[in-house]
């Protein structure tokens, strides 16, 4: 099994911690990307982390994932609600799939109450900040380490 990992983000959160930080925070996807990558270390995973505003571009890094990747964790922000696309690309990857939201969307209005890719993933982390990150790579880590034993 594969420690590469994919931590791929959707539209918009490019502007993370430098618009509406009330909801999401003043954390940068830079500062998520780092934190990921210290925690990959100590879980000895391998990363690629990636951030479009355009769908074929997530769809095609879940591809990508498919050649070489044991996990996929997956904040597809407003694609969330939206992207059957997304949902039939995360269908052919067969490894573990974490989504993540920073906001708690259950709290929110109503159109982000419901997911395509939460139909796919094996775990969703909501309302943690950016801390959810972390957790979901943690979980993914140890998905890993199970199948390997
Ligand atoms: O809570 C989340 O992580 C979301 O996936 C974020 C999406 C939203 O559409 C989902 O319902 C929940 C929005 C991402 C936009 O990110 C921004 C970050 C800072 C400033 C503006 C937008």
């Amino acid at each position: 099994m594969s420690r590469l990992v994919y931590v791929l983000n959707g539209p918009n959160l490019n502007l993370l911690g430098k618009r509406q930080p009330h909801i999401y925070g003043h954390v940068t996807l830079a500062d998520v990307e780092a934190e990921c990558r210290k925690l990959a270390g100590e879980l000895k995973l391998d990363l690629r982390f990636h951030q479009s505003n355009r769908e074929y571009e997530i769809i095609d890094w879940i591809h990508a994932a498919r050649e070489e990747a044991g996990g996929i964790v997956i904040n597809p922000a407003a694609f969330t609600h939206t992207s059957v696309a997304i949902l039939d690309a995360l269908n052919t990857f067969e490894a573990p799939v974490v989504e993540v939201h920073i906001s708690n969307v259950h709290k929110r209005e109503a159109f982000r109450h419901h997911s395509y890719v939460s139909l796919r993933a094996d775990g969703v982390i909501a309302g943690f900040g950016t801390q959810g990150y972390t957790l979901a790579l943690r979980r993914v880590a140890r998905l890993i380490d199970e199948k390997a034993a």
